[in-house]
């Protein structure tokens, strides 16, 4: 095969974004063809025309566009995280619909498609991140890309009825299918769209995997995204690591550590969490005093109302439970709202005597399978996981709840506080085992595999 381009909204041009999963992922994988990247700069301006900035680091070359403030508001804002964001999540509750946006998400995905159209050369492969561009094969068509076109969503694909709830639906399903190989996070996501399909367009089943539709056969699978496995475990031996770990050991005494960290959105199931918590210490007054939960929530998306909404309602929730139940020489519930790197994170996971990894919704969840790396064979901490993750799909040894179920996730918790050691390493050892062995080169290797076979 010739070389790989990837599309993504945000590239990891800036060699500090190569941390995350994906990006160590998709930059690997440029690296070894001498790939092409593209995507947005990160950059507004005023007017068109915006330019295009070229570099290349360590053999990958970078192509950058910057976007106007017009459609930075259309496609980013309003489309892809006030429509596809919430409604793939589940939430149509929340979702905003408007026709002048789609035009604008349809406009930027057709400008992208423009740039890579007049760059690739016979023998390339396109690799689309995300639901940012979920028009980019149908765009590419237009422009007269014949090469293989594949595409990742890294979030949920919802149930058709709830899918449907999106104006422009028959639009987005029917340019899908322009795509030669559509991958999913889990078995869940990827029956929905087989369903959708099927069900709403007339599709038909041809078997391995493939799908026949709008005159096109596309290839649907589950790919479940991973982690760096051995790196993460080795953040956890770092320096920084140890003086996270103990920073936070001169605050927690001889308390237990209940830990979560998740960006700041509905998705993660925070106020959810927050009121079990609040139940758990109802429940439990012999806990008070012996327990700290600490939940790490970078603000995200800031611009957009519901998250700012959401930011709200934790401040004060949290306020409410510390306010019931905290103590001269206690806080229950400690939030903070800022970001910590990798490696104090991983510091963090390893003193924790519970991991909460609660979504409502969570395409896979990068957050599970890391504490899971964190933890030693000595000690190892419990890890409680929404069966709405993605990740509930592999890691079934973990205890598996129902995050709007709050009398039971906090008795899960207390469960998880009190569970003797052989049954933690036990559970542990199994998880370990599925993430290491389904990390992030397992999950460039399958999806790349059957986009090669195209
Ligand atoms: C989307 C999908 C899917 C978090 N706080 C800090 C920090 N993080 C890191 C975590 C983890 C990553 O960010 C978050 O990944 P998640 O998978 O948990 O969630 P999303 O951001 O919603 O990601 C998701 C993923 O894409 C990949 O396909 O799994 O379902 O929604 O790596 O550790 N990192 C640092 N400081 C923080 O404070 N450095």
């Amino acid at each position: 095969m010739g070389r790989m381009i990837a599309i993504s909204n945000r590239t990891a041009s800036d060699p500090k974004a190569r941390a995350g999963g994906l990006a160590v992922a998709v930059w690997e994988a440029l690296k070894s063809s001498g790939g092409m990247w593209v995507g947005w700069s990160g950059k507004l301006v005023n007017e068109t025309p915006r330019g295009v900035e070229v570099f290349r680091d360590d053999g990958v070359e970078f192509v950058l566009t910057d976007l106007t403030h017009n459609e930075y508001e259309q496609y980013y804002l309003q489309y892809a995280n006030r429509v596809l964001w919430p409604i793939f999540h589940y939430r149509v509750d929340l979702a905003s619909f408007d026709h002048k946006a789609f035009a604008g998400y349809a406009q930027v995905n057709q400008r992208i498609a423009q740039i890579v159209g007049d760059r690739a050369e016979p023998g390339d492969a396109v690799w689309v991140h995300d639901y940012h561009y979920l028009l980019m094969a149908d765009c590419l068509r237009k422009v007269g890309w014949k090469g293989p076109i594949g595409f990742f969503l890294h979030i949920p694909f919802p149930a058709p009825e709830v899918f449907r709830a999106i104006p422009e639906h028959e639009w987005i399903t029917r340019a899908m299918c322009a795509y030669d190989v559509i991958g999913f996070q889990s078995e869940q996501d990827r029956q929905n769209f087989i369903r959708h399909l099927i069900e709403d367009n007339g599709g038909e089943d041809l078997g391995d995997g493939r799908i026949r539709a709008f005159d096109r056969t596309v290839k649907v699978a589950a790919y479940p995204i991973g982690i760096d496995a051995e790196g993460f475990e080795a953040a956890g031996d770092t320096e920084e690591a140890s003086i996270a770990a103990e920073k936070i050991g001169r605050f927690l005494g001889n308390r237990s550590l209940v830990i979560g960290v998740d960006r700041m959105d509905y998705s993660k199931g925070l106020p959810e969490r927050f009121e079990a918590v609040g139940q758990l210490f109802d429940d439990h007054p012999e806990l008070h005093g012996k327990v700290s939960v600490t939940q790490i929530a970078p603000p995200s998306r800031s611009k957009v109302e519901e998250y700012r909404e959401l930011r709200e309602q934790l401040d004060q929730l949290a306020g409410r439970i510390n306010g019931d139940y905290g103590d001269l020489d206690w806080i229950p519930l400690r939030y903070l709202a800022r970001s910590y790197t990798r490696e104090e994170l991983a510091g963090l996971f390893r003193v924790a005597r519970v991991g909460l990894v609660t979504p409502l919704r969570d395409g896979m969840n990068l957050v599970c399978k890391e504490f899971v790396m964190a933890q030693t064979e000595e000690d190892p901490g419990v890890l409680i996981l929404s069966e709405f993750a993605g990740a509930a799909e592999q890691l079934q040894s973990a205890l598996i709840v129902n995050p709007y179920d709050r009398e039971r996730v906090a008795e899960t918790i207390y469960t998880a506080l009190t569970m003797p050691v052989e049954e933690r390493r036990e559970r542990w050892q199994q998880l370990r085992q599925t993430v290491m062995e389904y990390d992030i080169g397992w999950w460039r290797n399958s999806y790349l595999h059957d986009l090669e076979a195209v």
